[in-house]
Parts: C-alpha cells; sequence; structure tokens
C-alpha cells in the first residue's frame, strides 16, 4: 500500500510540522516525508496545490487530504490503534488531550516573541511579559501532568505521547532562548531534545541552505 505524504516545512523554523512528523517517526508509522521551503520564490504555488489552508504540515493520503497537526495526530491515531499515540488510560488521555489542545490553541505571545529556530542559540532574547507568562503556565502543565502521569517514564505521561509531540517545539524554543527553568520542566526539556527523533530532526535542521525573515529576530 502507498504510504501517506506527510508536507512538512523547513525543519529550522516549521514547529508545526515537526509535531506531526515526530508522531510518524518516533512510533514508526508508514509515511513519505515532502519538505516544502516556507516563503521562497515557490511557496504560494506549491503549497497551493496540496493543502487547502495553504500551510504546512499537511496529510495526503490517497485521495484524503488532512490540514490542521492536531486532525493529522487523530487520523494516525486512526489508523494505527496498535500505536500507543495517546496514553491507554481513560483520564490520562483525556487530559493529555487537554494540554494537546490548550497548546495547539494557545501561547501565542511565546510563540511570536520566540519563533522555533533550531540552529541559533540566542540567550535572553524574546522575555515579552507574555512569552513569559505562558512558560510560567506551561511549566504549570508540565509538573502536573510528570506527578500526576508521568512515573512509568521520562515524559508528561510516562512514555512519550501525542502530548509531548505538541510540545516538543516550545523545548526546542527554550533552548534556543536559554530560559531558565524550574528542575522538573528542564528534565523534561532535556527528555525530549534526547529523543532520538527529535535529534534527527534536528541535525537535519542545522544542515538547512533556507533563512526565513519572518521566523528571524531583529
Ligand atoms: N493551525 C495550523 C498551523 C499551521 C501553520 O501555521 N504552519 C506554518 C508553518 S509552521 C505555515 O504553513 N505558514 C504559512 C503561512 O502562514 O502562510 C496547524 O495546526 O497545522
Amino acid at each position: 500500500m502507498t504510504p501517506p505524504i506527510l508536507y512538512i516545512g523547513n525543519k529550522n523554523y516549521s514547529s508545526w510540522s515537526l509535531r506531526p512528523w515526530l508522531v510518524f517517526e518516533h512510533f514508526g508509522l508508514p509515511y513519505e516525508e515532502r519538505l516544502i521551503p516556507l516563503f521562497d520564490e515557490n511557496w504560494d504555488a506549491a503549497i497551493a496545490e496540496v493543502s487547502p489552508s495553504r500551510k504546512v504540515p499537511c496529510l495526503v493520503d490517497g485521495d484524503l487530504t488532512i490540514w490542521e497537526t492536531l486532525a493529522i495526530i487523530e487520523y494516525a491515531t486512526d489508523r494505527h490503534p496498535q500505536a500507543a499515540i495517546w496514553p491507554d488510560d481513560l483520564h490520562a488521555r483525556a487530559v493529555a488531550r487537554s494540554v494537546a489542545s490548550e497548546m495547539h490553541a494557545g501561547f501565542a505571545e511565546l510563540r511570536s516573541a520566540m519563533p522555533m529556530n533550531i540552529r541559533k542559540s540566542l540567550p535572553g532574547r524574546g522575555r515579552t511579559p507574555g512569552a513569559l507568562k505562558d512558560i510560567a503556565q506551561i511549566q504549570e502543565r508540565w509538573n502536573r501532568c510528570r506527578s500526576d502521569y508521568g512515573a512509568g517514564g521520562d515524559f508528561l505521561f510516562g512514555a512519550f505521547t501525542a502530548a509531548d509531540a505538541m510540545y516538543a517545539p516550545v523545548a526546542s524554543r527554550l533552548v534556543t532562548y536559554g530560559v531558565e527553568l524550574d528542575p522538573i520542566s528542564s528534565a523534561y526539556v532535556d527528555a525530549i531534545i534526547a529523543l532520538p527523533a527529535m535529534q534527527t530532526w534536528s541535525e537535519a535542521a542545522r544542515k538547512e541552505p533556507w533563512t526565513v525573515a519572518e521566523d528571524e529576530l531583529d
């Protein structure tokens, strides 16, 4: 059977692309990756051909197109029920979906003040009051998940799940911008960064030739 095609943006910058990519890669799901360089001279035409939202990520499985990060992750969950993409326990699963949705819909200040930029080191930059407020709330969430559900491993719900994939770009930003964290959040960020799939993505990001002005701080 032909695997679905996951369209992604530049690995250095595309935080939304990283999330479903990590799910496919970490859980060893069949997929084919196609990277469309963000905002270059071919971007408008190339993205219009595959994605109704004209954004990445976008998954094309035969004649079916799925856009929006969480929808892609849920489709992978439905297609591969044997993969532990979400926690098995009903309560943990509901909380995992809550924190994942909260990330999808929120933390906009953090996302705009500290854009993902894997190959850069920008300690001290991007610390707007709104971004710091978002980071405080995220640490609160991470501490709660780790203490209530995390006993079985290093991730929010023990083993790596989609909830961690949703926060992986935040972990990357916290490293890039050198943000000081409480010990539990700091250990969690280390676990995300050390994940083999995250390492693979980051190595590829560092080798990319493109610079996207929109995603660089002045
Ligand atoms: N809500 C979308 C956000 C996707 C998104 O904003 N992707 C960025 C790249 S990280 C993009 O394609 N931007 C192109 C544009 O805004 O024109 C999702 O969850 O997938």
